[in-house]
């Protein structure tokens, strides 16, 4: 039987369980109920004017979709009457007719209209392409279920921001998933090509309900092995399961593949049998899997191979693949999260190697950057490439998985993280060079993109958390448009995923909008970072200290508390990051009195005494913020016990059971951050803070148990 039909097979007897019984396996399919507004909408029947085996995909989508919302049977019909709805493809005389031919030009290949036709008394779904069909089908599927749908003005047109919207999975080929907290690897590369997992399907659908179109399978350490003949087997048999879907395949790459696979005597990308070696390679790829996106590398950084080794530079490791990629479309994602441990600034490090190879990346290179200059902190200010390189494509890199927000015991909604970095304004062209805007260049003809660091696993709840499926969701819709509104998208995945009880989707929404500030005040507040534990990025360690390890891998490095103060001076008195930075945010940042508060320790080292704005003193304001870190999380638990009736059991106690781990650990990070850093400040706690519960001698002591916590 091909995967086709095995998909459309699965997709109808999806096994719908018991309210009582949801444990978060159906994502955001769970609550499948439409909203009380919308429940006059029942079309008479479906017309599908189109083919191809994803359009196919996209009709039964949609019927199937509408009769478990309105609970019925939906037929399909020839003929287009009056109250049906109507899925159509570009060059149907149907969609000519409707729809002028700038606006069908206007959505490019993945953009869709779904529109009201008065005159024909019907609501059309149309695109150029199957894929964008699809996604049309998803979006109006979901509107049913999460907005009041205002017939006669329904005229919904919708254009991807980002070309590129890609997970990337940390996993590796032993099944086990770098910094992944939700269990095992979903690929099972020991059973594959021969048996194809069905949560192949139910990720792809996932994916695809949210605009996400690539997927790199395996971790950036990449192991060489991706590349052997029997991998790429089994790499044919999982992107032939995501095809349907619109999703593309990509691989981590080791640079040093060529040499560790087949003997090479080297990885020099300028030796023309390392360039011959990547050449059939590429060719082997896309003779299995035509539409292969591309590849993904991490070069000379953490210990990782790449040009550096030969010297060449990043550009010329990059556009040696680039060049043998070209001609199938494919790309490369070159990531630049680079620094080595004798840098005096590690903040500044990617800038300064990336930047001098500005315009020197072929048009199908984008440059991979994390959000922030270090590394996925609960808070950190944009990384200053955004904006600076402009002749080159630069793809953010956000990561979902919580690596240093708690892993999946503490609940972090992302949207208001990722929306402060997309709207951060760059200056670089101008107020409102956002960082949406500059690397999204909707407007120009290099290509964009976006990736998310996957916090995906085979646990039952995919996410280790239910609220962390919140992140994979966020991801995907910002993805698709960094402007749509964040507390909007976390009302739209309740109602989807937990209940549709107005109040109940107000307070959770107003808990998640509240979650990721609370996990900054009581982990790293005011610009404070990696206070983490080296060796997990768990709990706090301030005080951390490994002989001989790198002194960039120790809080230290980072909070540079002493009996004077305490913050990293990256102002022009101190290792001067703050240059990076465009106009007028360099002097922003760079002077202390104006910098923000929630970056000032980040930017500058400042007394114990000094005095902000508010009258506090740097002291006090920092005991308070990790006191109000506590508090929020104990009003989480309260605003969770009061909605027991609105959820699911096993949910409800799930996240309650979660919750009171997050209290429990929230006043950790309190004790211990404060109670080191009143070692330096020799300050009483000031009023409204509470005694602490643990000594610091005490908690420097504790062994944490990191396997405990995967
Ligand atoms: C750090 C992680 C490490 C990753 C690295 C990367 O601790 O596991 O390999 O980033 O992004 O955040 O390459």
């Amino acid at each position: 039987m091909k995967i086709t039909s095995l998909i459309f097979i699965y997709l109808l007897f999806i096994p719908l369980i018991a309210e009582s019984q949801y444990d978060g396996r159906e994502l955001w399919f769970a609550q499948n109920k439409i909203l009380k507004a919308n429940v006059h909408l029942k079309p008479n029947f479906v017309n599908a004017i189109g083919e191809g085996t994803t359009f196919d995909l996209a009709k039964k989508e949609l019927v199937s979709g509408l009769e478990g919302l309105f609970d019925c049977t939906i037929n399909y019909q020839n003929e287009v009457q009056p109250g049906n709805i109507v899925i159509a493809l570009k060059n149907s005389g149907f969609v000519d007719a409707a729809i002028s031919n700038t606006e069908m030009t206007s959505l490019g290949e993945e953009g869709f209209i779904i529109k009201y036709i008065a005159s024909k008394k019907l609501i059309l779904l149309t695109g150029n392409t199957e894929v964008s069909v699809l996604y049309a089908v998803y979006h109006y599927l979901r509107l049913l279920q999460t907005s009041k749908i205002n017939l006669s003005s329904l005229n919904i047109i919708e254009v991807p921001s980002y070309q590129k919207r890609v997970l990337n999975h940390w996993d590796n080929l032993d099944g086990s998933v770098e910094r992944g907290y939700a269990g095992r690897s979903i690929w099972k590369w020991d059973d594959l090509p021969n048996v194809l997992s069905k949560r192949y399907i139910s990720y792809a659908k996932a994916n695809a309900s949210i605009g996400i179109n690539g997927t790199v399978l395996n971790n950036v350490n990449a192991s060489p092995d991706i590349l052997l003949p029997e991998y790429l087997l089994k790499v044919k048999a999982i992107a032939s399961v995501l095809r349907p879907f619109g999703i593309q395949v990509y691989l981590s790459v080791n640079f040093s593949s060529p040499a560790i696979l087949d003997g090479l005597a080297t990885a020099n990308p300028k030796d023309k049998h390392v360039v011959l070696w990547w050449k059939n390679k590429v060719e082997e790829i896309y003779q299995l899997i035509p539409d292969f996106g591309g590849f993904l590398v991490k070069a000379n950084s953490e210990g990782q191979p790449g040009p550096m080794d030969f010297g060449c530079t990043h550009a010329e490791g990059a556009n040696m693949l680039a060049d043998i990629l070209a001609p199938y479309e494919g790309v490369v994602m070159w990531r630049a999260f680079v620094y080595n441990a004798n840098g005096n600034d590690r903040a500044k490090q990617a800038y300064e190697e990336f930047m001098p190879l500005d315009n020197k990346f072929r048009k199908n290179v984008l440059v991979q950057v994390k959000n922030g200059p270090i590394d996925f902190q609960p808070r950190e200010p944009f990384s200053p490439l955004f904006g600076a390189m402009k002749g080159t494509s630069l793809m953010p890199e956000l990561q979902i998985t919580q690596e240093y927000l708690g892993f999946s015991s503490h609940l972090v909604y992302l949207g208001t993280l990722y929306k402060e970095f997309l709207w951060s304004d760059t200056y670089s062209n101008g107020r409102g060079s956002t960082v949406a805007q500059v690397s999204s260049n909707k407007n120009s003809k290099r290509i964009s993109g976006i990736a998310g660091v996957a916090n995906i696993g085979s646990d039952n709840n995919w996410c280790g958390h239910h609220f962390a499926q919140s992140n994979w969701y966020v991801f995907g819709r910002l993805a698709w448009n960094p402007s749509l509104n964040v507390r909007h998208i976390a009302k739209e995945w309740i109602r989807l995923t937990l209940t549709q009880d107005e109040h109940a989707v107000k307070e959770i929404a107003s808990m998640m909008m509240k979650s990721r500030e609370a996990v900054v005040n009581y982990m790293t507040p005011l610009g404070l970072h990696h206070l983490m534990g080296w060796d997990h990025h768990y709990g706090p360690e301030p005080w951390c200290v490994i002989p001989n390890a790198r002194a960039d891998w120790l809080p230290s490095y980072y909070h540079k508390a002493d009996s004077l103060g305490i913050g990293f001076n990256r102002s022009s008195s101190g290792t001067n990051a703050t240059e990076q930075y465009a106009e007028p945010l360099r002097e922003l940042f760079d002077n202390e009195a104006s910098c923000p508060l929630e970056y000032l320790l980040w930017f500058h080292h400042l007394s114990w005494n000094y005095e902000l704005k508010n009258g506090n003193s740097l002291w006090e304001e920092l005991c308070y913020h990790y006191q109000d870190g506590v508090n929020q999380v104990r009003s989480f638990r309260k605003i969770w016990k009061s909605l027991e009736a609105n959820i699911a059991t096993q949910q409800f106690i799930e996240v309650n059971e979660k919750l009171k781990i997050q209290e429990k650990e929230a006043i950790w990070w309190r004790d211990a951050c404060l109670l080191y850093f009143q070692s330096f400040s020799k300050q009483a706690l000031p009023y409204g803070v509470d005694n602490p519960i643990y000594k610091l001698e005490e908690l420097k002591k504790q062994k944490f148990d990191l396997q405990h916590h995967n």
